[in-house]
């Protein structure tokens, strides 16, 4: 079976959601690793006093017995503490009473660099809210509960996956001058991914390359406008005989340019991979754009937001990766038990003579 993740959620509604099917029974779950992940996520630098609301935690639905996965479809839920404040904005039925609380203004004036414009284009919308609220980055916290789970069935492999902010110090910086002139920042991420070995992805069909995959999966976080893979965009200046990384007699390489990965299928070496992350598009001095009403020039929304979220894209891009080298893992190695899926991993890296 494979491994797939459904999710759903408002950034204000009553909860974010996720259902994982495929997963193999017997996985241990430490719901503390879960939270801190979820922690993680939301201590990075700049973000929004919405996550002072938030205090993300796992809960569990089904598919999980005693801190073990069953083999069935595994739901997680993700609540929205602030949607106590959205009750009547973000009412999933027609709200009683008079309009109160926040979100009962209709929004009509789209930002720049936001899903608001084509959102409402796209389905027939007369708020734009109803599109800023699946668009936003919110749901990556139920996703980051799904990557930690894809990390617990990726350690009894020994394959671990960390991502980090590229430049702390410089980034800390650049938020706090942004900050400091009301504006927003991006920047750029790493994971790393240690323990995968050669042979998952496979170059017999474009969409199932390693780098595809995890390609799709960082530019499926929001504001996500760049992957690199390994040294990426710096590989098309080289020679070949400066960009291929040299093969010794026990079959590792001498160097890591290729971040892992050739041919769609990881090497044996680390995986490296960066995506890039866009300035926020919600501005406290806010750029031009037009009132959807009236049709007037107009200065689009402003409301509470991030400064940046370099930090957290770290964390979400963390889970992006992990969830794919999951998805891939069992492919290869399968297994309706973990207990199967470790010991077809071990025979294939005995046979491969894998260290
Ligand atoms: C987001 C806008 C901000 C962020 C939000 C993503 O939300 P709010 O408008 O409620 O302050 O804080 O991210 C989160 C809430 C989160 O937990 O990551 C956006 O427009 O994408």
């Amino acid at each position: 079976m494979t491994l797939r993740l459904a999710s759903a959620g408002e950034s204000h509604g009553p909860a974010l959601v996720a259902i994982l099917t495929g997963l193999p029974a017997g996985l241990e779950l430490d719901r503390d690793a879960i939270d801190a992940d979820l922690r993680r996520r939301q201590e990075g630098y700049g973000r929004s006093p919405r996550q002072q609301i938030e205090q993300d935690r796992i809960e569990v639905l089904a598919g999980l017995r005693h801190g073990r996965t069953l083999g069935t479809p595994l739901a997680l839920v993700v609540a929205n503490r602030d949607h106590r404040n959205w009750t009547w904005g973000m009412s999933p039925w027609p709200p009683e009473g008079e309009p109160a609380g926040k979100g009962t203004k209709r929004v009509t004036l789209p930002r720049p660099g936001h899903a608001d414009l084509a959102g409402v284009q796209k389905y027939d919308h007369d708020d734009v809210r109803n599109a800023l609220e699946r668009a936003s980055a919110r749901h990556t916290a139920v996703h980051v509960a799904a990557g930690a789970v894809a990390k617990a069935l990726l350690a009894t492999i020994g394959i671990e996956v960390r991502g980090e902010p590229l430049d702390e110090e410089l980034l800390r910086a650049r938020v706090d001058a942004a900050r400091a002139e009301r504006d927003t920042a991006g920047g750029v991420v790493e994971v790393r991914a240690t323990g995968v070995p050669p042979g998952l992805g496979t170059y017999a069909a474009k969409e199932d390359r390693l780098d595809a995959r995890l390609a799709a999966a960082l530019m499926g976080i929001q504001a996500v406008k760049g992957v690199e893979i390994g040294d990426g965009f710096a590989l098309a200046a080289l020679r070949g005989s400066e960009a291929h990384d040299e093969i010794a007699p026990d079959r590792r390489r001498i160097s890591n340019r290729a971040g892992g990965i050739e041919a769609g299928v990881s090497n044996g070496e680390e995986i490296v991979v960066r995506a890039a992350m866009k300035p926020l598009p919600t501005l406290m001095k806010p750029l031009r754009s037009v009132d959807l009403d009236t049709g007037e020039p107009a200065s689009a929304l402003v409301e509470r937001s991030d400064v940046a979220a370099v930090e957290a894209l770290a964390v979400v891009a963390e889970a992006a990766v992990a969830w794919e080298l999951a998805v891939l893992a069992l492919d290869k190695f399968g297994g309706d038990a973990v207990r199967d899926f470790v010991a077809a991993h071990r025979a294939y890296v005995e046979r491969i003579e894998w260290r």
